[in-house]
């Protein structure tokens, strides 16, 4: 689930986030072609401008400057999916994250992009779900970013479910809790598919100076029970419901 800190591309743009969203939403003012070209989708491009039904602006602090950071949400008619722009102010508006949902938010977009704090010695997350699989599998994956000097730093990965097909050879899925600074990772894992689960447990505290989640051994038997590979439910929190 560790990976390292990888940082996503930081675009300057000329337009606002309201004048972008005002522009996706009415095609009007038209989004200067350099904004366009950084949203990299169908619905802002001069030659076929096209207003964008479903679209959702809201602002959040993700860092520890003042200013707030600006989330949009748009479903894209061509590109058939819903799509999440994320805007940080550093003397111009940066596009600093730029998501497409895939085949998870086909529905609906209500879990695509949460902002949540998982531990209260952890940075604030911007938590992007979706569905990272191939053609022939489903990984419904979380991954989680904190905003650091103006860009976006992924600081881990967790997958929720993998199913391969055909045929799956396991199941996987990660359920988090927490307690303090504790982050309790509980895998559950079926291998076939169908057969009874098996389960394993750890702790984990957000390091620092690495940037991302390391493991806690020495907490292991606070929170995690040796017979059942759960963690005891009574001595932790889950996160977010999904
Ligand atoms: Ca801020």
């Amino acid at each position: 689930m560790l990976t390292g800190a990888e940082a996503l591309p930081v675009v300057p743009l000329q337009f606002t986030p309201d004048q972008i969203a005002l522009s996706l939403r009415t095609t009007k003012p038209p989004m200067p072609p350099a904004d366009c070209h950084a949203l990299s989708v169908f619905a802002c491009k001069l030659e076929y401008p096209m207003p964008v039904r479903d679209i959702s602006i809201r602002w959040v602090q993700l860092d520890d400057d003042p200013e707030l950071e600006a989330i949009l949400i748009a479903y894209m008619e061509s590109e058939r999916d819903y799509f999440a722009f994320i805007f940080d102010w550093k003397k111009t508006w940066n596009l600093v994250g730029n998501m497409m949902c895939e085949r998870h938010c086909y529905a609906h977009d209500t879990n695509f992009i949460r902002v949540h704090k998982l531990t209260e010695n952890a940075p604030i997350f911007l938590i992007a779900r979706r569905d990272l699989g191939g053609s022939g599998s489903a990984l419904d994956t979380r991954t989680f970013f904190h905003l650091r000097g103006g860009s976006l730093h992924k600081a881990f990965e967790v997958t929720d479910r993998w199913i391969g097909l055909p045929p799956p050879e396991h199941t996987e899925k990660i359920e988090l809790s927490q307690s303090g600074p504790w982050l309790i990772h509980h895998t559950i894992r079926e291998e076939p598919p169908e057969s009874p689960a098996k389960h394993s447990c750890k702790v984990l505290t957000w390091s620092p100076q690495q940037l991302t989640y390391i493991e806690a051994p020495t907490q292991r038997p606070n929170f995690c029970n040796p017979k059942t590979g759960r963690p005891y439910p009574d001595k932790t929190q889950p996160i977010i419901p999904y």
